[in-house]
């Protein structure tokens, strides 16, 4: 039998968050960027997923040469820490320039500006060590159809994924679908959108994706499917374990927190597609609940980590014979209490 997954986690310094919603101000006070790689360290993960202006605050207003200072700055205290950088993903949301969207912008500055910033990011992601450029193409879709049109916004999608790719031959673009919010609709809401677009492109090959189990939840369908989806193109190259209820605002809860169910396939797929392998990091892309006292503020990410790795030890000690026998025999009602029994445990345990 193979050798089994030692898994390698990480999150991001937007998973420590303040608490704020649409409808009220922040709950709990803002930390430095210090202290955040400070508790990483602290709570045992090995990596970090950074915007690019978690690596480099302000970035538009500094120079490409002062962008990459700061990048090596940070690559300096990351390798003292014992710590590496997951990915690198152009924050694309935030700037005056996006709010008609980025890429897709209608406005030929604004898209400029979105592929300019794409390609400091790659700078970035370089100097870091992490050839995993992450596209959660946030304002990518429209709040009413007839704003824009969709084929024309394909083709700016892949004008500026060629832009990218042909800026950095190691480069490699994971795009994080994501069906709604903040856009009423996304031109990428799915892994097959993702995938189908990488085709487009003019090096496939470096055109993968993320997943998200929010998001997938989001779109209708079952994260532990679109993992097998994406592996089976040899694309899944990073991945934001979290969970959602239901059709709604997304709510990036705690792994498991919901549906310990879905948690339980989606390991199941990651440990059957060998994740991890080629050296992908499992990350939590998990927010504290509003009420969450700053004492209590990293909980959630340790509980999710915590969940993952009991699960894990619940798919590994599957009865996979038994399982087979009841699928061969098409007893699925058995196989459905099988699993239920063994999530459940015993009652002593
Ligand atoms: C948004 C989302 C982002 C990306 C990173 O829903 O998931 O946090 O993961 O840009
Ligand atoms: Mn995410």
């Amino acid at each position: 039998m193979s050798k089994k997954i030692d898994y390698r986690f990480c999150f991001g310094p937007w998973n420590i968050s303040e608490g704020a919603d649409p409808y009220g101000p922040p709950t709990r006070p803002p930390q430095s960027f210090d202290w955040k790689l400070r508790q990483l360290k602290k709570l045992g993960f090995d990596a970090m997923m950074f915007h690019d202006d978690d690596a480099v605050p302000d970035i538009d207003r500094k120079s490409p040469t002062q962008i990459l200072k700061e990048a090596k700055e940070l690559k300096k205290r990351l390798d003292s820490e014992g710590l590496v950088a997951e990915m690198v993903a152009p924050r694309l949301w935030f700037s005056p320039l996006t709010v008609d969207g980025a890429y897709t912008s209608n406005d030929p500055k604004c898209r400029q500006y979105a592929i300019n910033r794409s390609l400091r990011s790659i700078d970035i992601a370089n100097i870091l060590g992490t050839d995993v450029i992450v596209l959660w193409l946030a304002r990518e879709g429209t709040y009413i159809r007839e704003a824009k049109s969709g084929r024309r916004s394909i083709d700016w999608l892949v004008v500026a994924l060629d832009k990218m790719l042909a800026h950095d031959k190691r480069a490699r673009l994971a795009i994080e679908p994501k069906p709604n919010e903040p856009m009423d609709h996304a031109y990428v809401p799915t892994i097959g959108h993702a995938l189908a677009l990488a085709q487009l492109t003019r090096d496939p090959r470096r055109v993968g994706c993320l997943i998200e189990s929010a998001h997938a939840i989001l779109a209708g369908l079952d994260p532990a499917d679109e993992i097998d989806f994406a592996c089976a193109f040899g694309k899944l190259w990073s991945l934001h374990l979290n969970d959602q209820n239901g059709l709604k605002y997304d709510q990036d809860r705690p792994f498991g927190c919901t549906n310990l169910r879905s948690a339980f396939d989606q390991v199941r797929a990651l440990e059957r597609n060998g994740y991890g392998r080629k050296g992908e990091f499992v990350c939590f892309d998990v927010h504290p609940f509003r009420t969450t006292k700053p004492e209590h503020w990293l909980d959630h990410l340790a509980n999710s980590r915590r969940t993952f790795e009991r699960i894990l030890a619940k798919v590994r000690s599957f009865d996979e014979a038994a399982a087979s026998r009841l699928i061969a025999n098409r007893d699925y009602q058995a196989l459905d209490q099988m699993v239920i029994e063994h999530l459940l445990g015993s009652n002593h345990d």
